[in-house]
């Protein structure tokens, strides 16, 4: 079977009685976000990889600002992967909980998710634009300030104490793909500075979700060379999810 993303032209993704499905590309840190709060929920979900440089035509009507992940489920659409969080908590309010239940504990965990947002990922997206590292350096200032102090101070596991909540899921897709650029010696992440982290990465590698949704160091780095040659990266590549073709039903 040839695999390929949904590009233009590509009809409607068929309903195939799975009830929850997202719109995204493998490689993609907000979709992969959604894909582990589903998988932490025990939800069975299917993805449609997109191509964002040639928008497939449901996905423009699903989401017209044209941005994964979008989630699919019993006839509702949403976007903004913070959302889709929350939304598979209230809607499967099964455990573990992404969100604590007290008002207050609640919002130390939006807070804490607002400052990812706010003033570490703009160092995130200059990081992976800069060819020369320059912007290394607001990187670990960032993540030192929002992720390493805050985790310190819990002195728990994980963000959500013994299982993981939406910190957790909001932030590790960036932190897979830093130890990622890591291990292949593109950056530096210092253990004087980051002990908490560094450790609290390798915890987060062993949580069974984690392991499902997570990429394997050959995978990113086959990923990469597609992103090297001019033009945008190969947004099939090496997707562990059922495809959709232009010619074929969903599996
Ligand atoms: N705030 C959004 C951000 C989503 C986002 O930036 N998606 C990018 C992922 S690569 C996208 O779809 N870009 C496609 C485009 O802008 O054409 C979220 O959290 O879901």
């Amino acid at each position: 079977m040839s695999v390929t993303s949904a590009c233009h032209g590509t009809p409607p993704p068929i309903p195939d009685g799975v009830s929850v499905r997202v719109y995204g590309w493998e490689f993609d840190p907000f979709s992969e976000k959604v894909r582990l709060a589903l998988t932490l929920k025990g939800v069975r979900f299917d993805v449609i990889n997109c191509d964002l440089k040639n928008k497939p035509k449901f996905f423009l009507d699903a989401n017209p600002l044209g941005e994964v992940p979008v989630l699919i489920h019993n006839g509702v659409t949403l976007t903004e992967s913070e959302v889709c969080i929350d939304y598979i908590d209230h809607v499967y309010s099964n455990s573990p909980f992404l969100y604590p239940r007290d008002a207050v504990a609640r919002a130390e965990v939006c807070i804490l998710m607002a400052r990812y947002t706010n003033k570490v990922m703009p160092s995130v997206y200059s990081a992976l634009k800069d060819q020369n590292n320059e912007c290394i350096p607001d990187l670990l200032s960032a993540h030192e300030k929002y992720v390493e102090a805050p985790l310190k101070q819990l002195n728990s596991p994980f963000f959500g104490g013994q299982s993981l909540n939406a910190m957790d899921i909001h932030i590790w897709p960036f932190l897979e793909v830093m130890d990622a650029k890591a291990s292949v010696g593109d950056i530096t992440i210092p253990a004087t500075r980051f002990p908490t982290m560094i450790s609290y990465i390798e915890r987060m590698k062993e949580v069974p979700a984690v392991k499902e949704v997570m990429h394997t160091l050959d995978d990113f780095k086959g990923f990469w060379e597609t992103w090297k040659t001019p033009g945008p990266p190969d947004y099939n590549y090496h997707s562990k999810y059922p495809f959709y073709t232009a010619d074929e039903e969903i599996l």
